[in-house]
């Protein structure tokens, strides 16, 4: 298996400005050699290119729109190309609004190939806000619900169909912060969705157990792994971090769950934000759960 690595060095869609260096420091953290050293084939296609961040007010709800459209433009393309050599795109952001890119040329591909496509969020946040209800107007809050069709007309539609997603095709793991009305627009929307309560209550393993029920031969995992889901003790190097997140055997487990699937083909590694980071650690820690996700384990070989 070939896995293209893709960096798209922005933090349009953010809060807090920084995230446009998690590519690199994806990189300093070793994330080439560590899949070479698992044997996988490893193509580094460098960083796309983009606007910079204009640092500007929202307008009509969301900020930088134009700019947020233009980087997600390369990601799609970019993620298009690698899907259709059959190569393992792995998207190092940036910020999450990325993942409007990087899940349309995704949905798109399994559509044009009859898979099934299970999507699994890991993140503190749903990102399910639209311009309507988003208190901040960050894009990175959004991508989820314009995956689902509901964003402005430039962001939605890419995968071809109306929404690249269908409720049910999208798992989230980790959350423990949703805004007041995001939170209907989770219950309208029929989400799975499996909070840190949950977590604590039936434990990681059934958590993924139920995530993972429906996977068959034909399914194409994606994930996208936003490092704000970790808790901000073991990753300091996020935006938006929010205490009480799953523990780091906790992670690992969920990523050895879904690496011994066999069905992971796409991946998107965002919101590692260098400028708040402790000596790199967070995307070390990023790394390290890559590894597992790809299928490395303590006994296996
Ligand atoms: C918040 C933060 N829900 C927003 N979202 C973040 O601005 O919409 N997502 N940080 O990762
Ligand atoms: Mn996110
Ligand atoms: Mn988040
Ligand atoms: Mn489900």
């Amino acid at each position: 298996t070939t896995v293209s690595l893709i960096g798209a060095p922005t933090d349009v869609g953010a809060s807090v400005r920084g995230a446009g260096m998690g590519p690199d420091a994806l990189r300093v953290a070793g994330i080439g050699e560590a899949l070479r050293a698992h044997r996988f084939d490893v193509i580094d296609r460098g960083n796309l290119a983009g606007p910079p961040n204009p640092w500007r007010a929202p307008v009509n709800g969301m900020r930088h729109l134009p700019e947020v459209v233009a980087w997600n433009r390369s990601v799609f393309e970019a993620v298009s190309t690698a899907l259709a050599m059959e190569h393992v795109p792995l998207l190092m952001g940036g910020d999450h609004c990325l993942a409007i890119g990087s899940i349309s040329a995704v949905a798109r591909h399994c559509r044009q190939h009859r898979r099934n496509l299970r999507v699994v969020w890991l993140d503190a946040h749903t990102d399910v806000n639209t311009e309507a209800i988003s208190p901040s107007g960050n894009l990175h809050g959004m991508p989820v619900a314009c995956l689902l069709g509901h964003g402005p007309p430039d962001l939605v539609g890419w995968s071809g169909e109306r929404a690249a997603l269908q409720p049910g095709e999208i798992d989230f793991i980790g959350i423990r912060s949703v805004d007041a009305d995001e939170k209907q627009a989770i219950r309208a929307l029929g989400l799975q969705v499996f909070d840190m309560r949950h977590i604590d209550e039936h434990g990681m393993r059934n958590t993924m157990t139920e995530v993972l029920q429906d996977v068959d031969e034909d399914t194409h995992i994606h994930v996208s792994f936003d490092l704000d889901c970790l808790d901000p003790l073991d990753a300091p190097g996020v935006g938006t971090g929010v205490r009480g997140g799953p523990t780091y055997r906790e992670m690992q487990l969920c990523m050895e769950m879904v690496a011994d699937t066999g069905r992971l083909r796409s991946l998107d590694v965002v919101e590692i934000n260098p400028a708040l980071d402790v000596r790199n650690r967070t995307a070390e820690l990023a790394v390290d759960f890559i590894q597992s996700l790809f299928g490395a384990s303590t006994l296996a070989r």
